[in-house]
């Protein structure tokens, strides 16, 4: 059984989860309309995993005689001024949720909750990798800076960075 103190703070990561899985559905959006296809396809699998994260904490909350919940979220940027400031959202955006999933990790030790401890492993390693990737993809367009031909490879490549098991 969930204390009411864990299960509100994973209810948080719920949302956080969730308005991730909005804030890349915008940025999908934005680079399909500016023709960057390569770019909107990684953002959509993106946004997908996103709604798995927020899923699998539903789930988990509802298993462990909590009630998980469904709540408002916060509306996206949905206006972006380059592929540069899209990514740079993104790490910082990914380094925001990776310090709610460490105070999570912290509270549930000192609650002695170690089966909700345990399951936050897999967003700690999640994490990790997300933030990785973000710093891969910056260092590339940094890189590039605003060369078109760049960017038009850059966009094209990109789909090797989408997970297999969400790539359409
Ligand atoms: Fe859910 O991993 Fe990003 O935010």
């Amino acid at each position: 059984m969930l204390s009411k103190a864990i299960e509100t703070a994973l209810n948080n990561q719920v949302r956080l989860e969730a308005e991730s899985s909005q804030i890349y559905l915008a940025m999908a959006s934005w680079a399909e309309i500016k023709g960057f296809e390569g770019v909107a396809n990684f953002m959509y699998a993106q946004s997908d995993e996103e709604r798995e994260h927020s899923l699998k904490l539903v789930k988990y909350i509802n298993e462990r005689g909590g009630h998980a919940i469904v709540s408002e979220l916060k509306g996206p940027q949905t206006d972006y001024k380059s592929l540069k400031e899209i990514f740079e959202t993104q790490l910082k955006h990914e380094i925001f949720v990776s310090e709610s999933i460490n105070e999570l990790v912290r509270i549930t030790l000192e609650a002695k909750d170690y089966a909700t401890h345990n399951f936050l492993q897999w967003y700690v390693a999640e994490q990790i990798e997300e933030e990785s990737t973000a710093r891969t993809i910056l260092d590339k367009l940094n890189l590039i800076g605003n060369d078109k031909g760049g960017l038009y490879l850059f966009d094209n490549d990109i789909v090797r960075f989408i997970a297999p098991d969400t790539a359409k």
